[in-house]
């Protein structure tokens, strides 16, 4: 088995919570187009484009736009999107996430982005992690939607490491489909269930650290320093937790 050089990760729904924005943003428009719009719905449209994603939404409402109204709608979708962005905090970032970033970078593990995302750079920038990754492929560099693995394939042949040696990070079914079609290691960050297609699925990147599987992911070196790492990261929330809990 190839050695572990480096980390891919999505954005939406891995590093960040934008997901729920994005499903305000979609709820809204389905809305005004009459389709129905659930959280189902929306699961299918995680890690999928915008364009594919209104035209996954026009089909269900067995609808055809314009191209000029398509465009529109498109456009009024992701403003709504960035509206609820522009908003956003520090604290959307998901938990533990811009520690395991930081402590895979102390590890000298190549770190790149894979998102769909238009967005992403913006949303990085917010988060004040751009400088933490090697490559950001997103929304704007590739013309293949997740399942079509180029947003990762373009991400491991800018970090030059083989798929092999590299692991993606994805909450959604689109992109671990992606991740397995391009050769890479997968780690779900979710739903067993939904991402069964997945190496191992855990809640999140904190959690993966500490997990045995994801241990078994790694190479020997790297996966102890992780679980170390995780240990201290649980111990330190758990103290947090505990403090909170007296004091209150
Ligand atoms: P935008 P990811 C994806 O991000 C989202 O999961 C998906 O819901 C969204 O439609 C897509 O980005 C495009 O986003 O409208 O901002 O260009 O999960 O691949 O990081
Ligand atoms: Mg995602």
């Amino acid at each position: 088995m190839a050695t572990i050089k480096g980390f891919i990760f999505d954005l939406d729904g891995v590093i960040v919570d934008t997901a729920k924005f994005h499903f305000k943003a979609w709820h809204r428009l389905a809305q005004d187009l009459g389709v129905n719009f659930t959280e189902a719905e929306n699961e299918q449209l995680k890690g999928v484009s915008r364009k594919e994603s209104l035209e996954k939404i026009l089909e269900w409402g067995n609808i055809s736009l314009e191209a000029q109204e398509f465009e529109e709608r498109m456009a009024q979708k992701n403003e709504w999107y960035l509206d609820f962005v522009r908003e956003m905090g520090q604290e959307e970032a998901l938990p533990g996430a811009k520690e395991f970033l930081a402590e895979s970078q102390k590890l000298n593990l190549a770190i790149g982005l894979g998102s769909a995302s238009k967005n992403a750079a913006l949303i990085l920038d917010l988060l004040e992690v751009t400088p933490l990754f090697q490559t950001i492929i997103d929304g704007t560099k590739v013309s293949n939607s997740k399942p079509n693995p180029e947003v990762f394939l373009k991400g491991a042949e800018a970090l030059n490491l083989a798929p092999e040696s590299l692991v993606v990070f994805e909450d959604s079914i689109a992109g671990i489909e992606a991740a397995n079609r391009g050769g890479f290691r997968s780690v779900g960050i979710g739903n067993k269930t939904i991402l069964k297609d997945a190496e191992i699925v855990v809640s999140g990147l904190l959690r993966t650290a500490g997990t045995q599987n994801f241990m078994k992911v790694l190479n020997p070196y790297l996966a102890l320093a992780m679980a170390l790492w995780a240990k201290e990261q649980i111990l330190k929330k758990t103290t947090a937790e505990l403090a909170y809990k007296v004091a209150t």
